[in-house]
């Protein structure tokens, strides 16, 4: 198809923010300009001047934006399939990490690997999101805990981008765990700060995240990254409140932070924060299934309280090897009884509010040519199919 030209025969989930549902439009047309969406409407009202364009007939598809996993970690070296039987069989948690087990073998077998290594390790992940319909993913650091290998792991993010068509954002995380043999306050100081300035100078970074948890980094250290941030005019967001409260949520909000992630234990009190500062609440359901998790996140305090959701993978090697963002949308519905609308606003329009970018996500005149086809009808079988892929084409700025 030509760069400029007209699709029909289609039904739009615009997405659109004026509406609480899928802004749907049947019998739509939309015309592409270039990279960019020139026109989106009922086909019948299709303006004159677009008459003569070259015409696609989709024979019936839904039209969404493109999808965007707004949370992932998939750079990283090596997995822990070896600890996930082990457990299964009834290690204990100590002989696990006796065994090398836990964050920290990721950490080792990241540290080891190559920028080449990293990237081939990647590169199916990111195929296996393009192949359902992902225009963007967010993918962090925080699998290096030195300066080196922090600063690889972004590298490798930057040339993901280079070698497949797709939008990556990258999150500094260097504030993910507490290297063995160090205690916080020293990492954050001689290794965090200082990774996050040599990230930044290199262009590396879009945003900033961090680990705020009981067995990680409390409010007080982590505000220390998010002050850096500031300075440096970088936007934050944080793993809060995934396993128990301490305070995550509110910090993130207080920072104006694009997104709180997990918030599995966060507050109503908590979700009128994250209204008022506009913060996205993102849920990630693969972890919270992996880890046995109870505790589901707040939906209606969030709905009540008019919060933005998204939904993310969360794809990383231990609390939630999963490669799914369609997976991911059905069980933040199955699992937490987030609405399918809910859940497809979670991963285009709110999910672009996540990462920061204000192009995509939407279905509208000016935004991005970034759509999804599906063989389906209804976008409510986007959320409702397991394990099923039903993407028909995805364009990235209008390419195929
Ligand atoms: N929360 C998580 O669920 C992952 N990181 C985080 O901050 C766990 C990462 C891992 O186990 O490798
Ligand atoms: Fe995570």
């Amino acid at each position: 198809m030509p760069r400029s030209h007209v699709m029909t025969g289609l039904t739009a989930a615009t997405m659109s923010p004026d509406t609480q549902g899928y802004g749907l439009i049947q019998d739509a047309a939309i015309v592409l300009s270039e990279d960019l969406i020139d026109w989106v409407g009922p086909a019948a009202t299709l303006p004159e001047r677009y008459r003569e364009l070259p015409r696609q007939n989709l024979e019936g598809r839904l039209v969404t934006p493109a999808l965007i996993d707004c949370h992932t970690h998939i750079v990283h070296g090596g997995n822990r399939a070896r600890e996930f039987e082990m457990r299964l069989n009834g290690a204990s948690y100590e002989e696990v990490a006796r065994a090398g087990g836990g964050i920290i073998s990721t950490v080792t077998a990241t540290r080891a690997a190559t920028e080449n290594d990293l990237l081939s390790s990647a590169l199916p992940r990111v195929d296996a999101l393009i192949a359902e319909g992902v225009s963007v993913i967010e993918v962090k650091s925080g699998y290096g805990l030195d300066i080196e290998t922090e600063l690889k792991m972004l590298r490798v993010a930057r040339k993901l981008e280079q070698q497949r068509p797709v939008r990556i954002v990258t999150s500094f995380l260097g504030a993910h765990a507490v290297p063995t043999g160090m205690d916080a306050d020293t990492y954050i100081d001689t290794i965090c700060l200082p990774a996050l300035e040599a990230a930044h100078a290199e262009g590396l970074v879009d945003a900033v995240d961090g680990f705020c948890e009981g067995i990680a980094f409390d409010t007080a250290q982590i505000a220390r990254v998010f002050d850096k941030a500031r300075t440096l005019g970088l936007p934050v967001k944080l793993h809060a409140e995934q396993l128990s409260h301490i305070g995550g949520t509110a910090l993130a909000a207080q920072y104006g932070a694009l997104s709180a992630d997990h918030v599995e234990y966060a507050t109503a009190e908590d979700a009128a924060a994250l209204a008022a500062a506009g913060t996205v609440a993102v849920v990630l359901p693969g972890a919270f299934y992996t880890i046995h998790e109870t505790q589901a996140p707040p939906l209606q305090a969030f709905r009540d309280q008019g919060v933005a959701m998204a939904v993310a993978t969360d794809w990383n090697p231990g609390s939630s090897p999963m490669g799914s963002l369609l997976l991911a949308m059905n069980m933040a519905c199955t699992l937490f009884r987030m609405t399918p609308a809910e859940a497809l606003a979670g991963t285009t329009r709110n999910a672009a509010r996540a990462v920061g970018l204000p192009d995509c996500g939407v279905i509208a005149k000016g935004m991005r040519a970034d759509l999804a086809i599906w063989n389906v009808r209804d976008p409510a079988e986007l959320s409702y199919g397991i394990g099923i892929n039903p993407l028909h084409a995805r364009l990235l700025g209008g390419k195929t």
